[in-house]
């Protein structure tokens, strides 16, 4: 047989699961960090329930997939696990599903990889969704998570320090609302109300406009230049507020 023929041949098992994301649907990723668990707990015991190094860490990661070859304007993080908001012209793989999901989940597990100095590996998934407004529910939702699971973890390490066992500590809030755990904490010292927003509500990536101080060598002086350049939001609004703010990334 020809080569050609061989390879045609071929091709069509290769290809037979490529899928691709249509042209008018916006593409969310999301990466989670594989058994973060067993790697924040007991290989490399960061503080619980939050770790500053390990939050630094995600956000470096995210920084480093938003420049890797896509057109990604708006990054979000929270635990093990970081969305991506693609831009709606961007075309890169043509949007075929499987490139999209490798590459990332490849650049994502190499950059954490490599500044943690151990390996340590993400999933990925894409996310295509129909309209503006289901965009911003994606982001509201993730925010919402961060915001259960936050008020969870700190309520679940605040037992654990008081001498409680893992069982102990989990049955304790198992089926309690946000109500009994805001007392429990309070109890403990603790005002949920006063954590860091980012423990509560995640980090958010995205390129804004600064003023860098600049030196020209002809001229041999300090002059103000405009960049563009990824910055972490510690800080970002919740709500209706956070809609807007999601939605202007798109508009
Ligand atoms: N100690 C510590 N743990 C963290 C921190 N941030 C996230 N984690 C942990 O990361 C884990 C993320 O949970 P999951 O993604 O559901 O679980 P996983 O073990 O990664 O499992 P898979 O994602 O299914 O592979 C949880 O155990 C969190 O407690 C942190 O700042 N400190
Ligand atoms: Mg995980």
């Amino acid at each position: 047989m020809r080569f050609d023929d061989f390879d045609k041949q071929m091709r069509v098992y290769e290809e037979s699961l490529d899928q691709y994301i249509l042209p008018d649907m916006y593409i969310v990723v999301r990466l989670d960090g594989r058994s973060f668990t067993k790697l924040t707990k007991e290989i490399c015991k960061f503080e619980a329930p939050f770790d500053i190094k390990f939050r630094d860490l995600m956000v470096d990661t995210v920084k480093s997939v938003m420049e890797c070859g896509f057109r990604i304007i708006y990054g979000y993080t929270e635990s093990d696990e970081i969305s991506l908001l693609f831009h709606p012209d961007d075309n890169t793989f043509g949007r075929k599903v499987r490139k999209i999901n490798t590459t990332l989940a490849g650049e994502a597990s190499a950059a954490f990889s490599l500044a943690l100095g151990r390996v340590a590996t993400f999933d990925s998934r894409v996310i295509p969704l129909p309209n503006k407004e289901k965009v911003a529910d994606y982001f509201i939702w993730r925010q919402e998570d961060s915001h259960r699971n936050s008020l969870n973890a700190h309520c679940y390490w605040a037992l654990r320090k008081d001498g409680a066992n893992q069982n102990e500590a989990t049955l304790e809030l198992e089926g309690k609302d946000v109500p009994f755990k805001n007392e429990l904490l309070f109890k403990k010292g603790i005002n949920y109300n006063d954590l860091p927003s980012w423990q509560k509500r995640g980090i958010g990536v995205y390129y804004k406009d600064v003023k860098k101080e600049g030196y020209n060598p002809i001229s041999n002086e300090t002059v103000m230049t405009d960049r563009r350049e990824l910055i972490a939001d510690y800080e970002i609004p919740l709500g209706d507020e956070y809609r807007r703010f999601i939605l202007n990334f798109i508009d």
